[in-house]
């Protein structure tokens, strides 16, 4: 759908002349823009409503987050930034509504610095993480968010998703993916195991990201230096491990989370120890067990991802874009090589957590 963003910019306080808006990024679920005025850039996204479908607390959550992080940043006299909302030209909102109903938001453009797909370096998986730790850090006294998407990452819901979308098999794809349908259930056991410690009171809820790909965190092209943590739609209530465990995910592969060629794909130690010893650099708020489930934690968001990505491929591909037939399944595969990878080498990664001193 193409949509006239020329209009988009006259619905937000812009005090400056429009040049043109292109699409930009490999985000899968908004439609996001690079609007490039006379004077500086922004980033205009129509969000996806039916995946979140309380935008306006969404909204909400956002601009609390981004309040309360920009005064810590100003208290510290640091150069690091947080997103900086433009507000709607006609009565101040956060976000404008179009006559279609589209939900439209702007924010300024963070220049000088770039998103990596793939990690090059163990720098920046350190810089990364420690950017994802310290915007735990920060918003540790923040008051609790509204969870905007429910059970978000709770893997048993999401396993029952897949048995659903089994029993269903709506596209008749069923017989194509027996291979990765054995290999989630034999993992059913570890769906529960952070859940279960939750509901028990041993791990307590605390404000997370939720989405910590690591193309959701600016870094510096000169710096190299982490400077801005983005997409922030899913920060809310979760359990720190959630984001500790996308970080591994995203971060210690060299591979696309999309290749097909799945010989590329695994676990990258040197890639996870840098992330590790960034987390922990910046959350010292974890408590022993927290920081014990960390290695686990890689494994188990691997494998939650891979379950949406087959739950999808068996729904018809209806949540995350995508842009060729088997894209889902691809994706699904990718993950559940980095599960494999991953458990080949927990003992290792326990090993290295337990080495390292938190305070
Ligand atoms: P999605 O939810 O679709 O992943 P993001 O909010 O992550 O959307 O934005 C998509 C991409 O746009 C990011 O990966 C990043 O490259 C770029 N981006 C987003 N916000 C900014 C910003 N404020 N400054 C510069 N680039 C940005
Ligand atoms: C989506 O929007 P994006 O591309 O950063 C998804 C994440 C998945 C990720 C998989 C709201 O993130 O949960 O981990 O794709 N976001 C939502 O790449 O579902
Ligand atoms: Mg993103």
């Amino acid at each position: 759908m193409a949509f006239d963003l020329e209009k988009i910019h006259g619905a937000f306080a812009v005090d400056d002349k429009f040049v043109q808006a292109l699409p930009y990024g490999t985000g899968h679920i908004n439609d996001t823009y690079k609007m490039d005025c006379a004077a500086s850039s922004y980033i205009v996204q129509r969000l996806n409503t039916s995946i979140f479908r309380r935008p306006e607390a969404l909204m909400e959550n956002f601009r609390r987050v981004t309040a309360h992080i920009a005064e810590k940043i100003a208290a510290e006299k640091s150069d690091r930034q947080t997103l900086r909302l433009v507000s709607a030209r006609a009565d101040g909102k956060p976000f404008f509504r179009d006559g279609e109903g589209n939900f439209w938001r702007c924010y300024h453009f963070v220049g000088g610095a770039r998103t990596y797909d793939i990690l090059e370096t163990p720098e920046q998986a350190f810089q990364a993480a420690s950017a994802f730790g310290q915007f735990q850090c920060d918003l540790a006294d923040l008051e609790r968010l509204d969870e905007t998407i429910p059970d978000f990452h709770n893997t048993p819901v999401r396993l029952k998703n897949l048995e659903n979308a089994i029993r269903a098999d709506r596209c008749g794809r069923l017989g194509e993916v027996a291979r990765e349908v054995d290999f989630v259930m034999s993992r059913a056991a570890d769906c529960r195991i952070l859940t279960d410690l939750q509901s028990e009171g041993k791990l307590a809820e605390r404000t997370t990201h939720n989405d910590t790909k690591l193309n959701n965190v600016l870094i510096g092209e000169t710096s190299q230096r982490a400077v801005c943590v983005i997409d922030l739609d899913t920060t809310m209530p979760g359990l720190p491990h959630y984001d500790f465990g996308d970080m591994v995910r995203t971060g210690t592969s060299p591979a696309a989370e999309d290749e097909r060629d799945l010989s590329k794909v695994g676990m990258r130690f040197g890639m996870f120890e840098a992330l590790l010893r960034g987390y922990l650099s910046r959350a010292k708020f974890l408590n022993p067990l927290e920081k014990e489930l960390l290695p686990f934690s890689g494994k188990l968001i691997t494998l939650e991802i891979g379950i949406r990505f087959l739950t999808d491929y068996l729904e018809g591909d209806v949540y995350f874009k995508t842009k060729r037939p088997g894209h889902n399944l691809d994706r699904c595969r990718t993950q559940l090589k980095l599960v494999e990878s991953i458990e080949a080498q927990l003992d290792a990664m326990k090993k290295l957590n337990d080495s390292i001193a938190l305070a």
